[in-house]
């Protein structure tokens, strides 16, 4: 393995890919252009209370009519790769499953112009807009949702496996699970813990019906799930119990079905009575071979007990630690955490090679004289490649790094409050600046031989 060394300290091998990396939703808008469908964020959205000063995604970044000037600004960040998921209520709108040839059309252009352009399109088909139609008829938690999942993945697959570097079945799942069905705070916006395990596992089900349906469709098309594993720290010694339940719960229920092919045993302890009906018969089903798995990262979790002693497992509760430096939505910089992270996974679990499949702050830095002088998303960047970089000198075999995101997006429950983009975006009138991180990048980019 060679070694390329770029400025700022940062040494990668030169087959290192950098990307950038976006989700349909997010950007797309056009909601209901051309045939496309409501998906559970459209319904979520447009319900008062659920997002930040009632935003939608129903025009978002315009993405779905500026594809082609969108694709060029990629290009001028000299990034190796685009990370971007597929619509599935666009690609079927109804539960008919008839494929819409307007949207299969959209994904066509975006993956050519990609190729035509030297970006190797790295896709994901599930970024949280699950088809409204499929939730009316149970979502996640029914066995339909999974078969319908596994024939989207396989249209994909037949469509474009050709054409793409590597095909993701989920975006972290823990989101749309826990964050939604738990939490209360993403789509469908519930709290119930049985409601929350039945749809990890249907997740877990329809990922590996998917990857089944995918490896017959198109052999030789890398496949992979992206987690956000979560960097889970005891905040003192009283806590390391609840560390390690709040890792078995937040990480365990996902990285060991998927990679292991069980359930963590103390969770299963404590939860088997929640779980769905003969949940263990699906394990074989989920704990698919892949080639790679995608790890999103952020910010670090320091834990200890739930408050209430009543709590249900894992009783666990994430408290924020004091004068540390806090991106713009309040998350805590910890570059050290993300070289720690992997180093754990790898030990914990057997893991294929590794994508960081997004990482990335909020600053809402705002255009000044034509420039956005965002000078601490450059740090947060630079100090987060060059943590992947220390695990990679160590040993962790971490093929590329996306930057999240390529533009200001809808940020899900913060609406378009949180800016997480190389490049801005102005909402009123769809203008695009790269800002001074995205000059960076490119350089940085620009200097790494790939
Ligand atoms: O914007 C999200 C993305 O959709 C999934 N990962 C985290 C990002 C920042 O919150």
């Amino acid at each position: 393995m060679t070694s390329g060394k770029l400025a700022d300290q940062i040494q990668l091998p030169d087959t290192f890919i950098f990307g950038v990396a976006t989700a349909a939703y997010q950007i797309e808008g056009a909601a209901s252009e051309d045939g496309r469908t409501a998906s559970i964020w459209d319904t979520f959205s447009h319900t008062p209370g659920k997002v930040l000063n009632g935003d939608t995604g129903d025009v978002a970044c315009d993405h779905y009519h500026r594809m082609d000037s969108d694709l060029d600004l990629i290009q001028q960040l000299n990034v190796g790769a685009y990370r971007f998921s597929f619509s599935w209520p666009r690609l079927f709108p109804s539960a008919d499953g008839q494929v819409n040839l307007a949207g299969l059309d959209f994904y066509d252009r975006l993956i050519d112009g990609c190729l035509a352009r030297n970006l190797r399109p790295f896709a994901t088909l599930y970024h949280w807009d699950l088809p409204q139609y499929l939730y009316d008829n149970g979502g996640w938690a029914s066995k339909d949702t999974a078969y319908a999942f596994a024939d989207y993945a396989k249209l994909i697959s037949d469509k474009f496996g050709d054409r793409l570097r590597t095909l993701t079945t989920f975006n972290e799942p823990w989101c749309s699970s826990i964050l939604s069905y738990l939490f209360g705070v993403h789509a469908p916006g519930l709290k119930d813990l049985p409601k929350t395990l039945s749809v990890i596992h249907g997740q877990h089900v329809a990922h590996g019906l998917a990857v089944q349906a995918m490896r017959s469709s198109h052999a030789d098309l890398p496949l992979g799930i992206v987690l956000n594993a979560q960097a889970v720290y005891p905040v003192d010694a009283q806590s390391e119990d609840a560390a390690e339940r709040h890792q078995q719960f937040h990480n365990g229920l996902f990285f060991e079905p998927l990679f292991h092919g069980e359930y963590p045993q103390q969770a299963v302890e404590a939860l088997s009575p929640l779980m769905p009906k003969n949940f263990m018969d699906d394990l074989p089903t989920i704990a698919q071979p892949l080639d790679f798995w995608g790890l999103n990262y952020y910010t670090p979790s320091w834990v200890t007990d739930a408050v209430a002693s009543d709590e249900p497992y894992p009783a666990t509760r994430v408290v924020d630690r004091e004068q540390v430096t806090r991106t713009d939505i309040g998350w805590e910089v910890n570059a050290d955490c993300l070289t720690d992270l992997l180093k754990r996974l790898y030990a914990e679990y057997s893991l294929p090679p590794c994508y960081i499949t997004e990482n990335g702050a909020a600053y809402n830095h705002q255009v000044e004289e034509g420039v956005v002088d965002d000078k601490p998303r450059q740090e947060y960047l630079q100090q987060h490649i060059q943590a992947v970089a220390k695990a990679v000198a160590q040993g962790i075999d971490v093929k590329g790094y996306f930057a999240w995101s390529l533009m200001d997006n809808f940020e899900w429950a913060e609406g378009y409050s949180q800016r997480f983009g190389l490049i801005h975006v102005d909402y009123a009138t769809q203008q695009r600046t790269i800002k001074r991180s995205g000059h960076w990048y490119a350089d940085l980019c620009r200097r790494h031989a790939f």
